[in-house]
This record gives C-alpha cells, sequence and structure tokens, in this order.
C-alpha cells in the first residue's frame, strides 16, 4: 500500500512526543496503512530530532517506512498528505499576548508559503500551535495555492474536555453524549454550547442545572488549560496529542451519523460571524471534508457568547494585519 506522508512541525517538542509514536504505531490511520513521518523542528533542536527518529526507528514499527528530520520548511512539507503544525514559539516570562501574536505570526507565514509550494495538492492542515486560530489564518492567507477548506485549527482538545465533563456530572459513559459544541477562539473567549448536546438522546440542559451550566461548567472548561499548567508546572501535552489524532481522524473518516465534533476553520459567513477569522464551528466530515453545521438555533445568550469571542479574533487578525 502506498505510504501516507505525514509532516509535524515542532517534532522535538512535548506534544509532538506524545503524537509521533501513535501516529507510527497505526494510532492515526489505522493497522494497515503504512506512513513516512516528516519531522520538522528549528535548528538548535537538531541533536534532539536525531534522537527521536533514532527512538522510532528502535521501535520497529512494521507501519513506519521512513522517518526524515529536517529544519527546512519545504523538505519537511515535501509531497505531505497531512500535516500537523504543532511548532511555535512558546510565550515567554514578560511577552504579551500581542508579542506572541507577532513572533507566531512571522513563523506561520513562512510556513503557509512553505506548505503552498511543497504539500500533495489535497493536503489536510491542522494547526494546533498557539495562538490557533490566528496562526492558521495566517497560513491560510500565505497559501493561496491552497483551498482554505484544506486548513483547520485544533479546538477539539476543549471539545473533548467539555465531553468528559459532561458526562462525568451526568454520570454516563463519554459515548451517551452528542452534540457538544465549542464556538470561537481556544482561548477563555471560548463558548462551551450545551444547548443543543444532548445525553442520551436528551437535551443535556434538562440533565444538568442551568446554574452549574454557567457558573461551573463555562468557566472550567474555558480555562482548563491555565488549571492544567498551575498543576504539573507545563501545558497539557498527552491529552493536547490525542486531541489532535482524533481531529484528524475525523477529517479523514469522517463523522458517525448524527454527531458532530468541534473544528476552528474559516469562517464563511454562518451563524453571522465576521468572515475570514478562524473561528470554530459545529461540523460534520465525509469523504475528508467538513460542512458547517448550518441549522442550529442560537438564543440570545449564545448569541452574546459568540459575539464575545467574534470580537476577541478581530483583535488578533488586527494584530497581524501586515502579514494577511
Ligand atoms: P514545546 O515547547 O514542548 O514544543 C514546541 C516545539 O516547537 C519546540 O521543539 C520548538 O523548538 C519548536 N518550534 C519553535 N519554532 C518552530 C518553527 N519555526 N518551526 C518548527 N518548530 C518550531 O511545546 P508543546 O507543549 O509541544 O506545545 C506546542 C504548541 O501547542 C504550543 O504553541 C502550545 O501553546 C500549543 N497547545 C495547543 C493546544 C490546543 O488545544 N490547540 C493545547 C496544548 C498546547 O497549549
Amino acid at each position: 500500500m502506498t505510504p501516507v506522508r505525514v509532516a509535524v512541525t515542532g517534532a522535538a517538542g512535548r506534544i509532538s512526543y506524545s503524537l509521533l509514536f501513535r501516529i507510527a504505531a497505526g494510532g492515526l490511520l489505522g493497522p494497515d496503512q503504512p506512513v513516512i513521518l516528516q519531522l520538522l523542528d528549528i535548528e538548535p533542536m537538531g541533536k534532539v530530532l536525531q534522537g527521536i527518529s533514532l527512538e522510532l526507528r528502535d521501535c520497529a514499527f512494521p507501519l513506519l517506512e521512513d522517518v526524515v528530520v529536517t529544519h527546512d520548511a519545504d523538505e519537511a512539507f515535501a509531497g505531505a498528505d497531512l500535516v500537523f503544525l504543532v511548532g511555535a514559539r512558546p510565550r515567554g516570562p514578560g511577552m504579551a499576548r500581542k508579542d506572541l501574536l507577532q513572533a507566531n505570526a512571522g513563523i506561520f507565514a513562512e510556513q503557509g508559503k512553505a506548505l503552498n509550494r511543497a504539500v500533495s495538492k489535497d493536503a489536510r492542515i491542522l494547526v494546533v500551535g498557539n495562538p490557533v486560530n490566528t496562526n492558521a489564518l495566517i497560513a491560510i492567507k500565505n497559501a493561496p495555492d491552497l483551498d482554505p477548506r484544506q486548513f483547520a485549527a485544533m479546538t477539539r482538545l476543549d471539545h473533548n474536555r467539555a465531553l468528559s465533563l459532561l458526562a462525568e456530572k451526568c454520570r454516563v459513559p463519554v459515548t451517551d453524549v452528542r452534540r457538544i459544541t465549542i464556538w470561537g477562539n481556544h482561548s477563555a473567549t471560548q463558548f462551551p454550547d450545551l444547548f443543543h448536546a444532548q445525553v442520551q438522546g436528551q437535551a443535556a440542559l434538562e440533565r444538568v442545572d442551568r446554574g452549574w451550566y454557567e457558573n461551573e461548567f463555562i468557566p472550567v472548561v474555558q480555562h482548563r488549560g491555565e488549571n492544567i499548567i498551575e498543576l504539573e508546572g507545563q501545558s497539557s501535552a498527552g491529552s493536547a496529542a490525542h486531541a489532535a489524532i482524533e481531529h484528524m481522524r475525523s477529517w479523514v473518516f469522517g463523522t458517525p451519523g448524527g454527531d458532530w465534533v468541534s473544528m476552528a476553520v474559516l469562517s464563511d459567513g454562518s451563524y453571522g460571524i465576521c468572515e475570514d477569522i478562524v473561528y470554530s464551528m459545529p461540523v460534520t466530515v465525509a469523504g475528508g471534508a467538513f460542512k458547517i453545521v448550518d441549522d442550529l438555533e442560537i438564543n440570545d445568550f449564545c448569541r452574546e457568547k459568540l459575539t464575545e469571542t467574534e470580537r476577541e479574533l478581530l483583535q488578533e487578525r488586527e494584530a497581524v494585519r501586515a502579514l494577511l
């Protein structure tokens, strides 16, 4: 079988360390699909990348046909079918959000150009590195020959957090919960929406107290990332890698009947959200392409939340305007 080329940036980082071995073991594309890993990191991480490449070979994975390690984005993206853009500059001490945006904007502009030159023409590209939504927008704008629908930014971790929390509250298995949505930015303004969610086929908000939803559930999901940093001293890596795998699996294999997932995609004006920002929406996937779920009722409570996170994304867009 022809191997699938999977490119991963930030390959020497923590999320990638949880991601790469699962991809090589068949956790992404199944037990019959060979893969070639094409790993990118910056030059100073060259030795670490070499070590990871040796470790991957030391596993003797039957599905792993080759491992390429490089600090050249064109080489990493050459012919890639699936791309995980994990690499990003972390927020340093005293660094304002605006400075982080600028530092990463430059990286994603360059990588957008390299993707445009190098990837397979029907590649799917998932942005994981923060700030994800705006990084994805920059990459899209710098890759004019690719379809913007080939890009998505990851809010699947937020989605999974919401799913797990609701299931726990209702004391049901996660498989009994459906139609969770994360709207907007992968930040504390995101809106975890339970108005359309179902628990065992029943409206979720008939199963939980509205006060719990507004005063506990929403802030817990919005701030879970910070909570993990407080506890572990570093950001989520295992759960982020798992979410990245699940996002890509949904994109490749589709969503199960009647359910949807959250993906941050280029807004087409659905739900009155400003076009030309990358905004997390409920989507279904069939035949390798996503479709925004388009018939949900948005009440006043939801509208206010949708607008608040939209406003933040518009501000982020202004901050990187020069690169779009
Ligand atoms: P690490 O700091 O462990 O790894 C990042 C790696 O990226 C490093 O090896 C670094 O050298 C590399 N890198 C930096 N600039 C690069 C460039 N120009 N090209 C290629 N590689 C480059 O971070 P890690 O914990 O792996 O997190 C990676 C990113 O994911 C961060 O931006 C982080 O904020 C983000 N996250 C996103 C989440 C999401 O839900 N979307 C959740 C987890 C995480 O916070």
